[in-house]
Order: C-alpha cells, then sequence, then structure tokens
C-alpha cells in the first residue's frame, strides 16, 4: 500500500479501495457500505450547514427512546443514514440511537453479512447555539444463522467491530475512520463534494494536555472519581495540570483530544449510575479508533471493547484519550463499575 501524507490528494472512496486490498478475503461489501457513509455525511454536512437558515432549528414534539426531545436534524440525519445504506445489500439490520427497535432491512432489499451501529447527530442539542455536532458508526459482523439481523448479532464487544467512525460538523467536515489498520482523516473539500485524505495513520500523543469533563456533577462522583480529577489538574502534585476544554459535544471532545492528546471523562455518577454515554453506537466505535491511534478507553474498570453488551441502549462510564491518563484513571478507580448481565447469563 502507497504511504500516504496529509500532502498527497486521495480521495476517501480511492483509500478506502487501497486498504480493501490489505485484506485479500476482502469482497467489497465493507468498502460499500464505508462509501454509503460518506454519502450520507456530505448530506447530513448539508442540513447541518444550512440548519441556521432553513427554519429547520428547535425541536420536534417527538420523544425518542432517550426520553430527548428530539432536534429536527436528529430525525432528518436518521433518515439520511438509513436511506444511504438499507438497499445495498451488505446489511442484515441497523440499530440507532434515534430508533428503540433494531431496523430491519426492507423485504424487497437482500440482505448482507453487516451490522451497522449508529448515533446519527449526537450532541444534537447543540445544533442550536451552532457548535460542532457529530455522528459516530459502528459495523460488526452478522453471528447468527438465517439472512436477517437480530439482537444478537448487535450485543457484541467491541473488539468484534470491523469498522468504526465519526464525522464532526465543525469549522469543517471531517471523517475519521478504522478497519483496523490505523485510524485515519479526511476533511470534505465543499467545492468538489469530495473527502480527502489530510490525517493519515492519525497518533494520540501519549499524555494529554487537555481534560474534558462536566465538573458540575462533583457533587455526585465518588471520592477516587473526585481524586482522580484532581490529579488531572495537578492539585495533588502527581501531574502537571491539564487544561480543561469541555465543549458538551462528545465528537467534538473527542476530536480535539484525539488530535492534540487529552482525556474525556463521562464518570458514573449518583444521577446516572451506569454513566450517560451509550456503549454500542458510542463508547464502542471511539474505543476502537482511539485505540488504533495508541489510545485508550475504560469504563473505570474494564477496556470498554471487552464489555460484554446486555441491551441496545445500553449507557457506560468513559474515560477516553490519551494512554497513559486513561492508564491513571484505572489504576485510580480500582473499584469496577457493576456490569449489566450479558443476555446470555440472565
Ligand atoms: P452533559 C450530548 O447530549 C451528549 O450526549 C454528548 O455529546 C456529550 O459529551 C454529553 O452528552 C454531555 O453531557 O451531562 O455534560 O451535558
Amino acid at each position: 500500500m502507497v504511504k500516504h501524507t496529509a500532502t498527497s490528494v486521495v480521495t476517501i472512496e480511492r483509500y478506502i479501495i487501497e486498504q480493501e486490498k490489505l485484506h485479500p478475503e476482502a469482497t467489497g461489501e465493507l468498502s460499500g457500505i464505508l462509501y454509503d457513509l460518506a454519502l450520507a455525511a456530505k448530506m447530513i454536512a448539508n442540513k447541518v450547514r444550512s440548519a441556521g437558515l432553513a427554519d429547520i432549528l428547535g425541536a420536534t414534539d417527538d420523544i425518542n427512546v432517550q426520553g430527548e426531545v428530539q432536534q429536527k436534524l436528529d430525525v432528518i440525519a436518521n433518515e439520511i443514514i438509513v436511506k444511504a445504506v438499507d438497499h445495498g445489500g451488505r446489511l442484515c439490520a441497523m440499530a440507532s440511537e434515534e430508533e428503540p427497535e433494531i431496523i430491519q432491512i426492507p423485504d424487497n432489499f437482500r440482505c448482507g453479512k453487516y451490522c451497522l451501529l449508529f448515533d446519527p447527530l449526537d450532541g444534537s442539542s447543540n445544533i442550536d447555539v451552532n457548535v460542532p455536532v457529530g455522528t459516530i458508526f459502528s459495523v460488526v459482523r452478522k453471528i447468527t444463522r438465517g439472512a436477517r439481523g437480530e439482537m444478537e448479532d448487535m450485543l457484541q464487544p467491541g473488539r468484534r467491530q470491523v469498522a468504526s467512525g465519526y464525522v464532526i460538523y465543525g469549522s469543517s467536515t471531517m471523517l475519521v475512520y478504522t478497519t483496523g489498520q490505523g485510524a485515519h482523516g479526511f476533511t470534505l473539500d465543499p467545492s468538489i463534494g469530495e473527502f480527502l485524505l489530510s490525517h493519515p495513520n492519525i497518533r494520540i500523543p501519549q499524555m494529554g494536555r487537555y481534560l474534558s469533563v462536566n465538573d458540575s456533577y462533583e457533587r455526585l462522583w465518588d471520592d477516587n472519581v473526585r481524586g482522580l480529577m484532581r490529579r488531572y489538574r495537578g492539585l495533588d502534585g502527581e501531574r502537571t495540570p491539564m487544561s480543561v476544554r469541555y465543549v458538551g459535544s462528545l465528537v467534538a471532545d473527542f476530536h480535539r483530544n484525539l488530535l492534540g492528546g487529552g482525556l474525556f471523562a463521562y464518570p458514573a455518577n449518583k444521577k446516572s449510575p451506569k454513566g450517560k454515554l451509550r456503549l454500542l453506537y458510542e463508547a464502542n466505535p471511539l474505543a476502537f479508533i482511539v485505540e488504533q491511534a495508541g489510545g485508550a478507553a475504560t469504563n473505570g474498570g474494564k477496556r470498554i471493547l471487552d464489555i460484554e453488551p446486555a441491551d441496545l441502549h445500553q449507557r457506560t462510564p468513559l474515560y477516553i484519550g490519551s494512554k497513559l491518563d486513561v492508564e491513571m484513571a484505572t489504576s485510580m478507580l480500582a473499584n469496577p463499575v457493576p456490569e449489566e448481565q450479558p443476555l446470555a447469563a440472565r
């Protein structure tokens, strides 16, 4: 494979094909899913860019599975992704943050061997104030018999992902993905409508500059979490102080830390004892990317990618970013978070 640099003019489609050649057994189905997601990202970027103009701001009166008031763009982004991938014959089913149940492939379309799990527009509450938002996706292989996807296909640990990625709709639109051969970033050139390679082989610094945490929950944290955050801030003399940068949009906070080094933390707290972020379509895909970039991700007691899922919309505490800072979390949070029992153990 050609070793590209950030100055190479390489489209995401070409890069996907080059990466596919690293897998002699590849059939091109996974590449097809990534093409379709890149198309969906361009369409969502268009909607996000024009959100302030077309009076589609503000919330619908629908409530999604999270009990959150759905922003109209959430619904639109969800539809765009489903319609972009449901007819390609590569998926057996999908799961979305916006839908309570598995999304089956329409009867008139062929089923494939992969499952797609996604958060169509994370951080959507930030849309009205022009803060970056993002799409997050995860791809796993079907493991059950039969053509159609089942819940068991969705409830796989993150280490079984074959691809994952995110799109950040910020000052520019970027797509970052991995298929297990490193993490690679592409920036949308709106003048030609192409994602161009801009960040080949992303590597996250081993120690971070930035700490991303909402410390308004400090009163709800356990003592060991409070102690960890003091350490990150340099208050106990064990670590050089980190600067706090918290956007309140997971993809924006994660992306800055991935490129510049840092740690994003959303600890369990007395109000959210399992944490807030979703395992299958937020923590797992970002954990795959950060490990491919030399970082790490834990729930405070266990590697995120080794957590056995029990529920489609399961939440998890999340500490993700620079490897040494994540290791500091693991060592200071000695008591693992009680896990939900996997389906089989019920
Ligand atoms: P809090 C946005 O609603 C989100 O799901 C993530 O994007 C973000 O990291 C987190 O919640 C922010 O949560 O409790 O700090 O407002």
